[in-house]
């Protein structure tokens, strides 16, 4: 518990974190146009529960059996309503349209809407099980974790372009929009402008395999001068030739094992591309896809046996005595 807290502030940023996905407290333009839709469903259903529960209430009360009454007598049958029937069958296909009509109206309005002069693009991939994000103006990878910048001005705004490499994901931080997938052989776009600077979290919303739900994905929304300096700092490649002499006998054991068939570090001879890029490893707040805090002794059981903390993920225990599992490890934890 101690360890989780202090581990809640050193990974704060600064930032607020929203760890309840509300989706009633949107804090962007299509999360907020959403929600206007999702009260006036809630709206309607809610008033046909209260009609149609009334009605069965009234029903039961008003037509219980009374002392007096004969079991056996059946009470009055009655076939056939034109006015009934035809109200039935009316009214519903009336709500049916309203609630169509209305729904095509915002998601046309999101779809539709023209990108802001100043727009972020994000490519966000999905694997089974944890987001690949990447920034093609800045040449930067990374995983899980997507920073952007907060929409100070009405102007900035981010289009996500969205992948599959395997199965479908969806991408979902439901204080910022609604849902969207992520298909093998099919690009999405969806486009986000969140109000707030913090940290929202979200997840895959889309059955995708044994770890599912440990496909946890957070948003970090950024002022632009925060963001800019953090977006400059991953595009900076690793060290090549590391000074401290620790982590140079890490990285050459790090160069020695099958990591680097599906790891990249930028600048290095690491250029896999089946896992997460990890030259920027320890500026993550999670392992894992948000299934470990980022710290030490995590990072060490997780390099020891990923397959404890996420039983199924593609990542092989790497079966590595003590020694070599710290020198690997410092190695990782030179990657800022
Ligand atoms: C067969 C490919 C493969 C090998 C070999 C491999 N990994 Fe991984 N690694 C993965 C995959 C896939 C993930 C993502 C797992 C997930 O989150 O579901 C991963 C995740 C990680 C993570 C967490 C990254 C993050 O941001 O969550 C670290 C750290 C890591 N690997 C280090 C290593 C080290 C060190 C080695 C060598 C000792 C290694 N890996 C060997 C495939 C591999
Ligand atoms: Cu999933």
């Amino acid at each position: 518990m101690y360890a989780f807290l202090a581990w809640l502030q050193t990974h704060a940023e600064g930032l607020p974190e929203h760890r309840i996905a509300n989706i009633f407290e949107p804090r962007s333009t299509p999360g907020d146009m959403e929600r206007h839709i999702a009260n006036l469903t809630l709206g309607i259903t809610g008033i046909i529960f209260v009609v149609v529960g009334g009605l069965i209430v009234y029903t039961i009360w008003r037509f219980r059996r009374k002392p007096g009454d004969d079991s056996r007598q059946e009470p009055p049958q009655v076939y056939g309503s034109n006015q009934i029937e035809i109200a039935w069958t009316v009214i519903p296909i009336l709500i049916v349209f309203i609630l169509i009509g209305v729904s095509a109206r915002v998601i046309a309005a999101i779809q539709n809407a023209s990108p802001p002069h100043s727009t972020l693009k994000i490519r966000l991939i999905g694997h089974q099980w944890w987001w690949e994000v990447e920034y093609p103006d800045f040449k930067v990878k990374t995983a899980n974790e997507i920073h952007v910048p907060v929409n100070a001005d009405g102007h900035t705004a981010t289009y996500l372009q969205l992948e599959s490499l395997d199965v479908i994901h969806s991408f979902w931080v439901p204080q910022i929009a609604g849902k969207t997938d992520l298909i093998p052989n099919r690009v999405n776009y969806m486009w986000i402008d969140p109000k707030e600077a913090g940290i929202f979290f979200g997840n895959c919303a889309e059955y995708c395999g044994t770890q599912h739900a440990n496909m946890l994905l957070r948003l970090v929304v950024q002022p632009q001068n925060e963001f800019n300096a953090w977006v400059a700092q991953q595009a900076q490649p690793a060290e090549a030739n590391p000074v401290d002499p620790g982590v140079a006998q890490g990285k050459n054991m790090f160069e020695s094992l099958a990591c680097v068939n599906c790891h990249r570090v930028q600048g290095t001879t690491a250029t896999g591309v089946f896992g997460p890029d990890l030259t920027h490893l320890m500026s993550r707040q999670t392992i894992g896809a948000g299934v470990l805090p980022m710290n030490h002794q995590n990072l060490r059981d997780w390099v020891n046996d990923p397959q404890n903390a996420k039983p199924g993920c593609f990542m092989p225990s790497m079966k590595l005595t003590d020694a070599e599992l710290d020198q690997v490890v410092s190695y990782l934890e030179s990657l800022r």
